[in-house]
């Protein structure tokens, strides 16, 4: 299998033939239900910051939104104000879910031409929005499912979120939990539709792929899948992209589908540089997490080598570690943040580790599969 890995070398020769630098993820906008609930959430759970709100007094009429921030991780929580619209719609079908992949660029309007050039299905044309902190464009292109990504030119705004947004500030504020950005963010797309949406990123998004297993490397007894992961030149927008594989029994990347209604973004990984506090604190606010069995940690210091974290707070929180050849990562899954088995969240701190946890999957698979038999759904 081709993969090409992207080292020091021969990302300058990306950055010289780019048609669509990314600077990094702008924010992450998810419809949900009852965003005032979903942002006390964020903030109370996972120790989000406010930042900024829109809606009926700011002269919106059909939605409100409100953003947090933790770190340079952006999250836009966003619901209608009355029946019959697209978001309405989008809960409906999928539950709270992620609608737009929102991309900092330094020029939104060539962002959207190249893309669209080579094949992106419009979203919206390059449209600039003002207020009197200045001006911003965003363009956006639609992606797989309902999901799309908007392009987001800031460089001339100097306000608190967007034009529009006004600075929001509740009187309490939940500590935050050491999160510092977003590190990936996987999507999953219908059977067979793996290879279509990686044409999809390399040829309209430039992005190159850095890994790729298949479902021999990643099936256990009960659950398949394959993965192949996208990358951009610089390494700050890495997107997997998982299809379901046949299996013993269901798998995990199907029984998404069934219950997102259709592909879409299956977890967002965040970046920490001290896992074991922030995941001992997300913990003690009653964030969940997908456990492995203690058999795990037995052999683990034979597979991963001398690491500097204790292994006894390891076990007891169940961090996972992986090794590759630049170093090791620990990582993490919350189990789904929602009502139905669809988004959750990853934690993961990189020491050195370019890669994604190859060497967990087994062990993670199946404790995804004991929570599947826990719901009836394998
Ligand atoms: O992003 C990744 O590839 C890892 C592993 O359902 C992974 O976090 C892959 C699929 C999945 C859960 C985790
Ligand atoms: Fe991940």
């Amino acid at each position: 299998m081709d993969t090409l890995e992207i080292t020091e070398s021969n990302q300058t020769a990306y950055a010289e033939t780019d048609f669509l630098p990314l600077n990094g993820t702008d924010y992450i906008e998810l419809y949900v239900a009852n965003a005032l609930q979903s942002a006390h959430y964020f903030q109370t759970a996972f120790g989000f910051q406010p930042l900024a709100h829109a809606g009926l007094e700011t002269g919106w009429r059909d939605r409100e939104s409100y953003v947090v921030v933790q770190g340079k991780i952006r999250l836009v929580l966003t619901s209608p104000l009355h029946g019959g619209t697209d978001i309405g719609q989008h809960i409906d079908q999928h539950g709270d879910g992620v609608r737009v992949v929102a991309l900092w660029v330094d020029d939104a309007t060539k962002a959207y031409e190249e893309t669209t050039q080579r094949g992106a299905k419009p979203f919206m044309p390059p449209t600039r929005e003002e207020d009197a902190d200045g001006f911003v464009v965003r363009s956006g292109i639609h992606t797989y499912g309902d999901t799309v990504h908007i392009f987001v030119e800031r460089s001339r705004y100097h306000g608190v979120f967007l034009p529009g947004y006004k600075r929001w500030e509740p009187e309490h504020r939940p500590q935050e939990v050491g999160l510092k950005h977003v590190d990936h963010m996987v999507g999953n797309v219908g059977w067979n539709e793996m290879n279509t949406w990686v044409n999809f990123y390399a040829s309209v998004m430039g992005l190159r792929q850095l890994i790729s297993f298949d479902d021999k490397d990643i099936s256990t007894d009960y659950t398949a899948l394959m993965s192949k992961v996208m990358s951009n030149g610089n390494g700050r927008i890495k997107f997997p992209i998982n299809e379901p594989a046949e299996g013993k029994k269901k798998s995990q990347v199907e029984e998404y589908l069934d219950f997102y209604g259709g592909p879409g973004i299956q977890h967002i990984a965040v970046e920490t540089d001290d896992i074991v506090k922030t995941v001992t604190e997300l913990k003690s606010r009653n964030v969940e997490f997908l456990k492995v069995p203690d058999a795990y940690y037995d052999d683990l210091l034979d597979r991963v080598g001398q690491i500097d974290e204790e292994m006894a707070a390891l076990r007891s929180l169940g961090i996972l570690v992986d090794r590759d050849d630049e170093g090791y990562l620990l990582q993490i899954f919350t189990k789904p943040i929602g009502p139905r088995p669809t988004l959750f969240f990853e934690i993961i701190q990189r020491k050195g580790a370019k890669s994604f946890g190859k060497g967990n999957f087994k062990a993670l698979f199946e404790a995804i599969e004991h929570e599947q038999e826990l719901r009836g759904t394998l």
